[in-house]
């Protein structure tokens, strides 16, 4: 939530007042569209509150359908409430759609019984059988038979969980469904969201009321508010730490049924694999597919590159392809004119560039125009985020990719070959001090995190707790392009512990800030940025459905993938590694020592322990050559 200034307030005084009594001017959107609310009755008698929003310029048109599935409410409610925008960019609101907006089943306005990340009935076996799948196939059916001026072609899109329902929408196999636009969806909350490789966002506590609590009726309110965590502190850090173990939270929780399952299923068991979305893909995926996310969103990375993945392997014949910005969360669908996230500045307009060169055109191409799979967008469009600038790809990732190993080695370098003898380095890790994911405690109380996945590292590494491998000043470019590979090696004086490693690109000294620093307390000059950052609790090394305690003292292996990138490390800089074992509260802390259930972990239970990460531990990256990549000029 940006910061309103001084000048909004001063303008809100002054002209507040005289600007209610005159009515504003109707929105292009009531001037241009008529809205209608209707019930639409799903397979099972559930019906879902759907908002429809048709071109006044109808006279011998027709228009694609635009749809988007929700769970966060398709205010506003009520026949003469338009929203702001319609549909996901000025442009496609001007170039003229009917859009549909739905309230997805047991939220809002619709009927029925919501749960989370609904899972896929494969086979369905009667009409009581139904899932994201069938609503949307029940609601395209509607829609393209009782919707005036329909050309008889359905697009859907969605950021986020409404992410989730467009790629499940997929899955509804409906013949109308022509084109299918899932940004930053959710995969999987066991890797997505509320857990990272079975790791608990503890970041992530204060959203359960809204994914937890079941509602009475229909309603346009919020039915969920009152089980907010009331807190008297901005400093998330400190609020949490003084909560102490995680069944603490039951204080607030307990009859929060999604806090309940999440407490009850500790790893990857029935309850989570079961909502899994991406097993579900086949080889028939149907409509054509343009995944999109951000290289820097902090809520559903895995998801859109393991849902462009998955059908790209599954389903090799479907139109698939894949768009990945420089972005945070969903931060593709509204311009900000400089684009930035954290302290870094990626240009101008980037926003804008995508949804009129990208987005736009995918829709028409599928809903308007022949739909025959020449659109002119390339297989994955990549915005470098160390050359700022927009790539293309014929394959992601991309085949010209070599791999290279840098070695975790004993001395803080990061080498291209293994030491002799590898050597190790050790740190306490105290879960009573642990290391902070972020220095902006401003973002630490709020629903989820954002700046961190760009922010300066610097606070981290200067800790004892957290060990640093960098190379020597890069003589050339190095773009790093593709998917990473953690192989740690490592041991600890307890019997679990989590492994976080960050990817960090290390300004020079020189490095001028820019015109737009958001945080006029930071310098560029030796700036760490982060670049990418995984966790991986050791309990999951062997199994994410059955978590093994580390023998302790003893080396162990702990692989795991940190999600792609595609960043230049400029001559000049360097390329480092942080490896750590606290990140908080982004994380949960680990007791150190291993229980069945850290939720249900006592106090007695956290522990100090001596972690070590031997020098034959290595990050695997994928390197492109210079040459593999075409930029695309704006
Ligand atoms: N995927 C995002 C989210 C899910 C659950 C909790 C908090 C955030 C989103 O739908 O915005």
């Amino acid at each position: 939530m940006k910061r309103l200034t001084p000048l909004f307030w001063l303008f809100t005084l002054c002209w507040g007042p005289l600007a209610a009594q005159t009515p504003a001017a109707p929105s292009y959107a009531q001037e241009h569209y008529t809205k209608k609310e209707v019930y639409i009755p799903m397979r099972d008698g559930v019906k879902l509150f759907t908002a429809i929003y048709t071109p006044k310029d109808v006279a011998g048109k027709k228009y694609p359908i635009m749809m988007q599935r929700t769970c966060y409410s398709v205010a506003p409610y009520g026949p003469g409430k338009y929203p702001a925008r319609l549909g996901p960019s000025e442009t496609m609101m001007k170039e003229g759609y009917i859009f549909v907006y739905q309230d997805v089943r047991g939220r809002w306005k619709s009927e029925g019984t919501w749960t989370n990340m609904t899972p896929v009935i494969d086979k369905k076996k009667s009409k009581k059988d139904v899932d994201e799948g069938s609503d949307t196939f029940d609601t395209i059916d509607w829609l393209v038979k009782k919707v005036a001026s329909n050309n008889g072609r359905v697009g859907q899109w969605g950021i986020s969980y409404p992410g989730f329902y467009t790629a499940a929408g997929i899955l509804s196999d409906h013949p109308a469904l022509k084109a299918s636009s899932p940004q930053a969806p959710i995969s999987d909350f066991f890797f997505d969201d509320f857990h990272h490789n079975g790791a608990f966002l503890e970041s992530y506590i204060f959203t359960y009321p809204v994914f937890g609590v079941q509602k009475q009726d229909t309603t346009s309110k919020a039915w969920y508010s009152a089980q907010n965590i009331k807190a008297n502190t901005k400093d998330g850090y400190q609020f949490l730490l003084d909560l102490g173990p995680l069944k603490n939270a039951d204080k607030y929780y307990a009859n929060n049924f999604f806090w309940q399952e999440t407490v009850n299923h500790p790893s990857y068991d029935e309850f989570w694999q079961k909502r899994g979305l991406p097993e579900h893909y086949t080889s028939g995926v149907k409509p054509a597919v343009m995944t999109v996310g951000g290289w820097f969103d902090a809520e559903d990375l895995r998801g859109p590159l393991t849902i462009y993945k998955t059908i790209e392997k599954k389903s090799p014949g479907t139109y698939n392809t894949i768009v990945m910005g420089p972005f945070g969360h969903g931060r593709w669908s509204r311009e900000t004119g400089h684009t930035l996230h954290s302290n870094v500045y990626f240009g101008d307009s980037i926003a804008t560039f995508y949804q009129r060169n990208i987005e736009a055109k995918f829709f028409a191409h599928f809903l308007k125009g022949n739909g025959d799979k020449n659109s002119g967008l390339p297989e994955a469009y990549m915005f470098d985020t160390g050359r700022k600038q927009w790539e293309t790809f014929p394959k992601w990732p991309a085949t010209e990719a070599t791999h290279l190993k840098f070695y975790l080695s004993a001395d803080g370098k990061l080498d291209k070959q293994p030491a002799a003898t590898p050597g190790t380095k050790s740190f306490i890790s105290d879960p009573l001090k642990p290391v902070p994911y972020t220095e902006d405690l401003t973002t630490t109380m709020g629903f989820t995190p954002h700046n961190y996945m760009s922010e300066d590292q610097r606070f981290a590494g200067r800790r004892p707790d957290v060990l640093v491998y960098q190379t020597d000043v890069l003589t050339d470019d190095v773009t790093l392009g593709g998917e990473i590979m953690a192989n740690l090696k490592v041991a600890t004086s307890g019997t679990d512990a989590d492994w976080v490693v960050k990817l960090i690109d290390v300004y020079p000294p020189d490095e001028p800030n820019h015109d737009y620093m958001p945080n006029k307390n930071i310098t560029l000059s030796n700036y760490q940025q982060m670049v990418r950052s995984e966790v991986m609790p050791a309990r999951f090394r062997n199994s994410f459905e059955k978590p093994e305690a580390m023998v302790a003292n003893q080396k162990t292996d702990v692989n795991f993938r940190l999600q792609d990138v595609l960043h230049t490390f400029k001559k000049g800089h360097r390329i480092m590694v942080q490896v750590q074992s606290t990140w908080f509260p982004f994380i949960a802390r680990n007791p150190q020592k291993f229980v069945e259930n850290p939720y249900k972990a006592n106090e007695s239970d956290y522990q100090q322990a001596t972690h070590t990460v031997h020098g034959d531990s290595f990050i695997d990256v994928e390197v492109l050559p210079a040459s593999s990549t075409k930029q695309q000029i704006p």
